[in-house]
């Protein structure tokens, strides 16, 4: 975790000292005293090279001739940064012990190098020493060697002396530069049920998130809640969830905190609301959790369908919020108590209760159907039934009348209107006309 840290923070100098102005460039020449003729005896010699920050020094030999001594004790060339000996030169090319350059390039780690030129007090041949040259470079700050931890959470640019990173969407840079924190806050669940997680389960969670999620339902509604697949949080074995840690708030009652790779146990609880919490610290690579929620509240009595009727839909139990509607079978109409309905729908209270009487189905009654002038009407059903699927018969008055329709027979429909079996709700007409009058003419024969 350290590690991490100081890498952080080495990042945001180093993308803090990023001038937008290209810097003055760095290069030149070094070469032994003397070069091309061959270097005195006694010499030391030291270079001090500075690239702007946010670049290196590479250097390269393009000459190379020195006296060779049992790990380059003697005479050599060394190259170092700060405390760092990058490496020790002698001889003209490399053996088992000592190091000649060849055609290697040298780069330092950071901004400075320093190149130290030593001779001892013989040159018993005429060594010619070395030419080199040197140049800056920008470092490539995105380019890590594996194994070691990225520059960046999500995306790394590289620039001329210095480098950015930015972060995919759903996520803010951290205030450190390199962190891309979970934009997780202030997600809202009102679902009855549903499922919640770490952001990226089941990858590993973001590193400095700090995640809020609520789940709201209505009033007289409970929250329970169930971890659900593997629970993986940063933990400490001795103290308590001191890195990463997951709490839930439920009504006044608080829960965890909670991490390590035990799921926690169902959590019943007596409120409506929830709260949970997820905050993560800036190291470790854990898969987070997963969370079910469902929620129940006091049922309502089973409805019963009233005769002729039908409820919808049908549920084995029904509470807070559940509805269910009344429709009739036709020729039958709603009616809660003498007042007609056009639709019915109950719903579930907090308490338990259904809102609302549960209305009745009644049979629908097409009225006394009217009167025919120089006619009469005859039921045929029963006497004085006019209720759904009744049928009456019209027919004129005999001799001095006839009907022009031939469809006198009219059924009570389940709208409610006298129809005749042409779909007719208008009456019959009785003309005047001769000679006797059958109640039910037939087409004269053509
Ligand atoms: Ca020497
Ligand atoms: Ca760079
Ligand atoms: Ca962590």
């Amino acid at each position: 975790m350290r590690l991490l840290v100081l890498a952080g923070l080495l990042g945001a100098l180093t993308a803090a000292s990023s001038d937008p102005k290209a810097p003055e460039p760095v290069f030149g020449r070094l070469a032994s005293p003397g070069f091309p003729g061959p270097y005195p005896n006694d010499q030391e010699q030291r270079w001090t090279l500075a690239a702007p920050p946010g670049y290196r020094l590479r250097l390269y030999f393009t000459h190379f001739q020195l006296e060779l001594s049992y790990l380059c004790e003697y005479d050599f060339v060394k190259l170092s940064a700060g405390t760092q000996v990058l490496a020790t030169l002698c001889g003209w090319e490399s053996t088992d012990t000592e190091r000649a350059p060849g055609n290697s390039s040298f780069y330092s780690p950071g901004p400075s190098l320093e190149v130290t030129f030593r001779s001892d007090y013989s040159n018993e041949r005429p060594f010619t020493g070395f030419e080199a040259f040197y140049a800056a470079e920008d470092i490539d700050e995105c380019h890590v060697p594996p194994g070691d931890a990225p520059r960046c959470d999500h995306h790394c640019h590289n620039h001329l002396g210095g480098f950015y990173c930015s972060c995919r969407a759903g996520y803010e840079l951290h205030k450190d530069q390199r962190t891309c924190s979970a934009l997780c806050s202030g997600q809202v669940f009102t679902a009855r049920s549903g499922e919640l997680s770490s952001p990226e389960y089941p990858e590993p969670y973001p590193k400095l998130s700090s995640c809020t999620y609520s789940i709201r339902l209505e009033e007289g509604f409970r929250l329970s809640l169930d971890f659900v697949g593997s629970f993986d949080v940063e933990t400490h074995p001795e103290a308590q969830c001191p890195y990463d840690f997951l709490k839930i708030r439920t009504g006044h009652q608080e829960h965890g905190p909670f991490c390590g790779t035990t799921p926690p146990r169902r959590i019943e609880t007596q409120s409506n609301t929830a709260t949970i919490t997820f905050v993560t610290d800036d190291s470790g690579d854990h898969t987070g959790w997963r969370l079910h929620y469902t929620s129940t509240a006091q049922p309502c009595p089973d409805p019963r369908a009233p005769p002729n009727g039908r409820i919808s839909p049908v549920q084995s139990q029904y509470i807070l919020k559940d509805s269910f509607s009344v429709s009739c079978e036709t020729g039958y109409e709603l009616l809660q108590g003498s007042l007609p309905l056009k639709s019915f729908v109950a719903v579930c209270q907090k308490d338990g209760s259904w809102d609302r009487p549960m209305p009745q189905c009644s049979i629908v009654d097409c009225g006394p159907p009217d009167d025919l002038p120089n006619g009469r009407v005859n039921y045929i059903t029963e006497p004085n039934v006019t209720t759904y699927k009744a049928v009456v018969q019209y027919s004129c008055r005999e001799t001095f009348y006839t009907m022009k329709s031939n469809h006198s027979k009219y059924v009570c429909e389940a709208d409610g209107f006298w129809t005749s079996s042409k779909g007719e709700k208008s009456l019959p007409i009785c003309e005047p006309g001769n000679g006797p009058i059958y109640p039910s003419p037939l087409p004269p024969a053509s």
